[in-house]
């Protein structure tokens, strides 16, 4: 490990913002000590992470804030990290909830961090995943995800969260949207915010029916109801926040899930890696005299890459030479 990511890494558990922002840069732009730096936070801290999602304008961000206010006033400190994976630029809805986040822009005890999918909305997961993991490792005692949209990557980026919080707004179709998308699946908690307008009620009693439709196990998904804006609510979903965690440790499944995620996250890594490799084994020799006899036509693709694969000698070289080079 380089000098310089040691010493970011020891900054930033003594607290300092600065090196904490450098490494989430590195992270996230895949640099070459992403995976060295992820495994040495690696167990580091023990945050509550908890993801938000939910279609676009339901008043994520709104009670983001609330909650964080909520947190605070408890004791705990709190890292947020806002997903837009709509967006390949920075700014519109993330200067949004930058800009909403104001009231803990000063606040030592938070930090916020916005991403976007800059054209790579694959990389997107891991790299909020990881950048949760630095929070977590940087001592903060809830990391935050907030995700805009209803896709497959915001389901895929809910992934990392330990606890998700669906949030929606009593609007005609919403709950049959929220079907439809995959949310009553990935919910721990849902939550119907702008309760101030009409159909809430209507909308609670329909999300309550379809959860009954579910196969019960030991977690029953409540359905709260919030004003945003007003805060109202807000003591609640911390409240059903917390007992989910105390659900996850209390009755093994916290210990399944996060086996899985590390299964998944092994393979990922690992594909990830080799890919990276192959990448930069295009310049070796051997290589590039298959390559070139590909381009030419004299080998067909798929051929070339099962010889390839099955070339002992080969494959040892082109990992070999990647190691060199990184
Ligand atoms: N009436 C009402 N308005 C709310 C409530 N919560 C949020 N809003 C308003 O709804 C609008 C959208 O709120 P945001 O918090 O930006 O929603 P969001 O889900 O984060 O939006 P995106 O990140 O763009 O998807 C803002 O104008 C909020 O002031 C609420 O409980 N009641
Ligand atoms: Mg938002």
């Amino acid at each position: 490990m380089r000098e310089t990511t040691r010493d970011l890494l020891d900054k930033m558990e003594r607290g300092d913002r600065r090196s904490l922002a450098r490494l989430m840069t590195i992270v996230e732009n895949r640099e070459a000590e992403t995976a060295e730096i992820m495994s040495a936070v690696h167990g580091r801290g023990a945050a509550a992470v908890i993801g938000i999602t939910g279609p676009p304008g339901a008043g994520k961000s709104t009670l983001l804030d609330a909650l964080t206010g909520e947190l605070r006033r408890s004791g705990r400190s709190v890292g947020i990290v806002a997903v837009d994976p709509s967006s390949p630029f920075s700014g519109g809805a993330v200067l949004g909830d930058r800009i909403r986040m104001q009231s803990h822009f000063l606040d030592e005890g938070v930090f916020i961090r916005s991403l976007s999918a800059r054209g790579n909305v694959g990389g997107l997961a891991r790299a909020s995943r990881d950048i949760a993991r630095l929070l977590e490792a940087a001592g903060k005692d809830v990391v935050i995800v907030e995700t805009v949209g209803v896709g497959q990557s915001e389901l895929d980026i809910m992934r990392l969260a330990d606890t998700v919080a669906v949030v929606l707004v009593p609007e005609a179709g919403d709950t049959v949207q929220a079907m439809k998308a995959g949310l009553l699946e990935i919910a721990d908690i849902f939550v119907v915010n702008k309760a101030d307008r009409d159909g809430a009620e209507k909308m609670r009693v329909e999300l309550e029916q379809m959860l009954h439709l579910r196969p019960a196990d030991g977690w029953e998904v409540p359905v709260l109801m919030t004003v945003a804006t007003g805060g109202k609510g807000v003591a609640e979903l911390l409240k059903a926040l917390d007992a989910h965690r105390t659900y996850l440790s209390s009755s093994g499944v916290g210990q399944k899930r996060d086996a899985i995620g590390r299964h998944n996250e092994f393979v990922s890594v690992l594909r990830d890696e080799l890919s990276r490799r192959i990448q930069r084994a295009m310049g070796d020799d051997r290589f590039g005299s298959l390559l070139a006899r590909v381009e030419r036509g004299e080998v067909d693709p798929y051929g070339a890459a099962l010889e390839a694969v099955g070339d002992r000698d080969l494959v040892a070289r082109l990992l070999a030479r990647a190691e060199d080079a990184g």
